[in-house]
């Protein structure tokens, strides 16, 4: 399955970094791809290993704000 989300506060290349960091240490993601322009990232996973629930926390860990 793949998913956009809206990230709020990312601005340079670290910012693409650690959110794309992030999501592909979870269990079940195999892509993760950040627009830094559009503030969005859009997730390859499966649906089976992990839910946007995990992957929103794991942004949010980072200390970015998701809109679903
Ligand atoms: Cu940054």
């Amino acid at each position: 399955m793949e998913k956009s989300l809206n990230v709020q506060g990312m601005s340079c290349g670290h910012c693409k970094m650690a959110v794309e960091g992030a999501l592909n240490k979870l269990d079940g993601v195999s892509s993760a791809e950040v627009n830094l322009e559009a503030g969005k990232v859009v997730i390859a996973y499966d649906h089976s290993k992990v839910n946007v629930e995990v992957m929103k926390e794991a942004i949010e860990e980072q200390g970015y704000d998701v809109e679903a």
